[in-house]
């Protein structure tokens, strides 16, 4: 059974939001240097983020907040915030069917007094479950289950946005989890079970299967995909798939993204839900240049994959980081040092956003003013749907996503096949409906004459296999009317819009 949503609380639209981007001037990466549009200072990672349309979050220890210097980073870098453990089984439902949310409103509060969206981690997980489910025969354990998963997620209803529904339930082959009670005594069916009781409570919240180890290609990233693809077609509800990512230094995985828009492709939304990237300690200058390089990639890789919601940081200092706890003489993987000084990181996220693809081609604006009668030259350009018999009708689908600010904006682009013929070379064709002005792209050939836009992929874009997509994108301007363009065509043919 397909189930429609109303967008959950909170969810941001990049491509309908206004936002006052914040770049004073230039934002320097490496050795490329970009040029943003002047408006005022942007100086939080929340600003970049928001911007681009995506959560930049942080997991919250409420009693932490007593402390200035932590305050004062949650509330200004994030606008997303995880409970780190108030809204587990063991915090929730201390004995049985009595519930304890002290904690957890706690951190619903916080949320809802600074603006930020809500994630909600965990209704279901083999971790941290209450000592009195120990005794608990299958069936006993599934009715407090199901029991737990409905008072918790309709006591959170309309705050959370989303659910890690179940946490960690596969093993590193591949196989179900054989240390896992739930597993142990429910079988596999308890999966299922949990995300079907979870959406009868919520209906409006995302679902989402959560796990680590799975952010490359890998068996147990596999099982997860497959079991994705199962709900799918067999209308169980799921909604969102989490990649935790606790990282080691060096390490960020080859095929991650890849991976991610692997998931994507079956019809979910994907999230790095609890980023943190560890080293040897102590820390020293070359870690914390891989550590930077390292959490720049995972940021790119998100912003690379349209359906990547965003990144969560698994908390905001080294000095509350849960990994020197377990993994001894290992930390430092967070972005914020002991002393909540800032670390290499920091500046690895600001230039993941700043650093757009180098520009293949900056359109030749000079080119244009001289072809003023526009209007006349597009009828010869009518006879073409005949030339492109390869492409199916209706072959592709175009989603534009635009940020924008006072008379700028940028535009992301992703062109997907969804004919069943590989493309091999296209040329996508729009035109700006309230003469906009493309000033810079990338990932593309693009050009512009009066309203027309031409692209064309880039030497190393030009394939999209049946089912695939490419992504492409640019900088305009705009005189305060940034309309997006309504149609689109592909090698001639005209796309639908997502
Ligand atoms: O960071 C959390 C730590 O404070 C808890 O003691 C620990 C209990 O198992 O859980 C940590 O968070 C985990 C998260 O809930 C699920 N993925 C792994 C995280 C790190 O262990």
């Amino acid at each position: 059974m397909a189930v429609t949503r109303p967008p959950a609380p909170h969810r941001r639209r990049a491509a309908t939001r206004t936002v006052a981007l914040a770049l004073a001037a230039t934002i320097a990466v490496g050795a490329a240097a970009v040029a943003i549009p002047a408006a005022q200072a942007a100086t939080t990672l929340k600003d970049l983020a928001t911007a681009a349309g995506k959560d930049i979050g942080f997991a919250l220890d409420p009693n932490r907040l007593s402390e200035s210097a932590y305050k004062s980073i949650a509330d200004s870098e994030f606008n997303l915030v995880v409970a780190e453990n108030a809204m587990k089984w063991d915090a929730t439902e201390p004995s049985q069917n009595s519930f304890s949310y002290g904690s957890g409103d706690q951190v619903a509060s916080y949320a809802a007094s600074t603006g930020k969206e809500l994630y909600g981690h965990t209704l279901v997980w083999h971790s941290q479950m209450p000592p009195w489910t120990n005794n608990l025969s299958g069936t006993a354990l599934e009715s407090a289950m199901k029991n737990h998963v409905t008072n918790v997620a309709t006591h959170f209803k309309g705050k959370v946005s989303s659910w890690d529904v179940v946490n960690e339930a596969f093993g590193e082959n591949g196989e179900r989890r054989t240390d896992s009670p739930l597993q142990q005594k429910i079988g596999d069916g308890y999966i299922e079970t949990a995300f079907r009781t979870a959406r009868a409570a919520d209906p409006n919240a995302k679902l989402c299967i959560n796990d680590y180890n799975t952010d490359a290609i890998n068996s147990k990233s596999t099982a997860i995909y497959n079991l994705v693809k199962d709900f799918k077609s067999r209308g169980v509800p799921i909604d969102c798939v989490g990649f935790q990512s606790h990282l080691i230094i060096g390490q960020v995985p080859s095929t991650m993204q890849q991976n991610l828009q692997r998931f994507a492709d079956l019809g979910v939304d994907v999230r790095i839900t609890e980023l943190d990237i560890r080293m040897t300690t102590p820390a020293d200058s070359t870690k914390l240049a891989t550590q930077a390089a390292d959490y720049k990639k995972m940021f790119q890789i998100c912003l690379a994959v349209s359906r990547c919601q965003g990144v969560t940081i698994w908390g905001i200092t080294d000095k509350y980081s849960w990994v020197p706890g377990v993994f001894s003489g290992q930390g430092a993987a967070l972005v914020w040092d002991d002393s909540y000084t800032k670390k290499p990181a920091y500046n690895g996220i600001v230039s993941a956003f700043g650093d757009l693809p180098t520009p293949t081609v900056t359109p030749t604006p000079t080119v244009t003013p001289t072809v003023t009668p526009t209007p006349t030259v597009t009828p010869t350009v009518t006879p073409t749907p005949t030339a492109t018999p390869t492409t199916q009708p209706g072959g592709c689908q175009v989603s534009y996503v635009v940020n924008q600010w006072n008379t700028g904006f940028t535009a992301n682009v992703t062109v997907k096949n969804t004919s069943s013929t590989a493309i091999n070379g296209w040329t996508l064709t729009f035109s700006f409906p309230s003469g906009q002005t493309v000033t810079q792209a990338w990932s593309s050939l693009t050009t512009q004459s009066g309203s027309a836009v031409t692209v064309k992929n880039a030497a190393w874009n030009g394939s999209i296999p049946a089912g695939g997509n490419q992504q492409f994108g640019f900088n305009g301007s705009h005189t305060g009317t940034n309309t997006a363009p309504s149609s689109f065509s592909l090698n001639g043919t005209a796309c639908s819009t997502a």
